[in-house]
């Protein structure tokens, strides 16, 4: 069974507004299996990292000042092919884009208050895993459902 793992960011709007439990339970209901979840408000030097292919972009003073505005929920979930599924689920960037049903088609209207942020691909989550966590906050555990969950 692959042991592929996501970034899985709640943004700080979706924090305020009190989509964390609603935007875990759609991971959790998927079967996905969560490794790693804290609380924290990223420094600049985080996001510059994080964000780093946007710099430079016209947006990016924006997205960083309010990346770095609040509390953000910052995961690690882990299943079969979960990078791409993720983002499925996530929908598109812009929320208005989004096919209800998906977490920013249910949740967002603006592309400056998306909700969340999801890795795009392996490498990328590999890379962001590593900005966010250190190794040892990431639990490794078994789970009895998993039968139930994968053939
Ligand atoms: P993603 O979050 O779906 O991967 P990216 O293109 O990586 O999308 O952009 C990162 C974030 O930057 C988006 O989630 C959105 O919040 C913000 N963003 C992207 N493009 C624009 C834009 O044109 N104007 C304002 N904000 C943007």
């Amino acid at each position: 069974m692959s042991q592929e793992q996501t970034f899985i960011a709640i943004k700080p709007d979706a924090v305020q507004r009190g989509l964390i439990g609603p935007i875990i339970t759609r991971f959790e209901r998927r079967g996905y299996k969560l490794r790693a979840i804290k609380l924290l408000v990223p420094d600049r030097t985080l996001l510059e990292k994080h964000y780093e292919e946007h710099k430079g972009k016209p947006f990016f003073e924006k997205l960083v000042g309010f990346m770095g505005s609040g509390p953000v929920c910052a995961m690690v979930w882990e299943g079969k092919d979960v990078v791409k599924t993720g983002r499925a689920m996530l929908g598109a960037t812009n929320p208005l884009a989004s096919a209800p049903g998906t977490i920013r088609g249910d949740y967002g209207i603006d592309l400056g208050r998306n909700v969340c942020h999801g890795s795009d691909s392996v490498d990328s989550a590999k890379h962001e895993i590593s900005l966010w966590f250190q190794p040892a906050e990431i639990q490794q555990y078994d789970r009895a459902i998993e039968g139930w969950i994968y053939e």
